[in-house]
């Protein structure tokens, strides 16, 4: 090849651009510009950019789309769900704030989402009422509503023993919305609810007619019949038009598209009661009715597969208690020898994912990285270990809330710490 002995200081200095395709040197397009590149020999030459290169790389030089009926997520962001044939989780590694978006919230279902005309929705309350009624969903709407932002979370949300777990994988089925409704007090209020009436039945009406026994108490405290999510409409695979919403309680309480309430003196011992959402204890013993999701935290940033490099880095996370407010998070460096106070965003709302944040400087060791959430009841959220103390070896798989450890490798790789 010629050496060019001709070229100035000048353009010597002249930065570089980044190389244009060989098809579009070739192409014949008109010259937009000239660039200078620097060959594979370390030599300046001369290169063409078409008009074409120069629009795509320069979002100032082309008239973009229109606005369209609905948004959309830019084509550089793919968050998915990665469902199975019964759920799917929600990316929390990919996620910012508190808030899921609805398309990105987890799905539970237990024979698929069914389609339901909101013109043809009904609610019954009936029982141990003193007025039996029907609501339609316009009913619904006409009481006075209530917006609230609270997490749902399968009671079934625990997956660890691997390595190649993302924060997705380890507990994505939990999200959180804005969920606007009425109270169910509101309801109870015009039925009247016999004082004899202990527990009333949700029941859904899905291929699976889920229903679940639930404490009247729950429903006069905080219970709502939501038919809106952030801002729209229930999302189908959230129960539209309306489901069943308690806070801070096991996922599956909530019934989706709900279709009946009934009042009575005694639990109605469903399927779902009875063979199913109840855990092992010490001893032998099933604990059964076990509503109360406890509390819980994830470090989503590191984590694997992510990479760090040294020095400070933001440890960010989420933690969340069904009990009430989180009161502290406290996150480990060092494997959990010592635990320092992460800031937590505020307002931190009650039964609800509140997110905290850690500044730490990595100097390129390895660490093990891990948080703790404590709740404003003083529980501290367990090691694997202590769960199994407590409950013993064949707890089986709901309500498990174990600290999440990542480890950070010395090349700036993160793993999830098997337990
Ligand atoms: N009718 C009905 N309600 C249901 C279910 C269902 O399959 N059918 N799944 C339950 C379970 S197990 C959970 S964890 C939550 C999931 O709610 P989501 O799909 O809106 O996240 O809904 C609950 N309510
Ligand atoms: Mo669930």
């Amino acid at each position: 090849m010629k050496e060019n002995k001709k070229k100035t200081e000048q353009e010597l200095i002249t930065p570089v651009a980044k190389p244009v395709s060989r098809r579009i040197l070739l192409g014949g397009a008109a010259t937009a510009a000239v660039v200078l590149l620097k060959s594979s020999y370390g030599q300046i030459i001369q290169k063409a950019i078409s008009q074409a290169e120069l629009k795509i790389n320069d979002p100032t030089k082309v008239l973009g789309p229109p606005p369209g009926e609905l948004g959309t997520r830019s084509k550089f962001e793919k968050p998915v769900k990665k469902p199975s044939d019964t759920s799917s989780r929600t990316p929390l590694q990919d996620l910012y704030g508190t808030i899921t978006p609805a398309d990105l919230h987890y799905e539970r279902h237990h024979a698929g989402v069914p389609v339901i005309d909101p013109q043809q929705y009904s609610l019954t309350i009936h029982g141990m009422v003193e007025k039996p009624l029907v609501f339609t969903l316009a009913d619904l709407k006409r009481f006075p509503s209530v917006t609230r932002t609270f997490f749902l979370e399968c009671s079934g949300n625990y997956r660890g023993g691997k390595e190649t777990l993302r924060p997705q994988e380890i507990c994505g089925l939990t999200s959180q919305s804005e969920w606007t409704g009425v109270m169910l007090s509101t309801l109870f209020r015009e039925t009247g609810v016999k004082p004899k009436a202990s527990w009333f039945l949700a029941e859904g009406s899905d291929a699976a007619v889920m229903s679940r026994s639930i404490p009247v108490s729950k429903g006069w405290e905080d219970a709502m019949i939501a038919y809106a999510q952030n801002g729209e409409a229930i999302r189908p695979e959230q129960g539209y038009p309306a489901r069943l919403l308690l806070p801070g309680w096991e996922g599956n309480t909530s019934v989706k598209w709900l279709r009946r309430l009934e009042l009575s003196d005694q639990p109605f011992m469903t399927r779902e009661e009875t063979s199913k959402y109840t855990e092992a204890v010490k001893d032998g013993k099933i604990r059964q009715f076990s509503f109360v999701m406890d509390a819980r935290s994830i470090i989503t940033y590191p984590s694997y597969p992510q990479q760090v490099q040294k020095g400070w880095m933001e440890i960010r996370g989420i933690a969340w208690s069904g009990r009430g407010k989180i009161h502290k998070v406290e996150v480990s460096t060092n494997g959990g020898r010592t635990w320092n106070r992460a800031n937590l965003q505020e307002p931190v709302l009650d039964k609800a994912h509140t997110a905290f944040r850690y500044l730490w400087e990595w100097k390129g060791g390895e660490a093990e990285i891990m948080s703790r959430a404590i709740d404003e009841t003083g529980y501290i959220q367990p090691t694997m270990k202590q769960l199994k103390e407590a409950r013993g070896v064949d707890m089986g798989g709901y309500h498990l809330n174990p600290i999440t450890s990542w480890l950070v490798q010395r090349d700036g790789s993160v793993i999830n710490k098997p337990v």
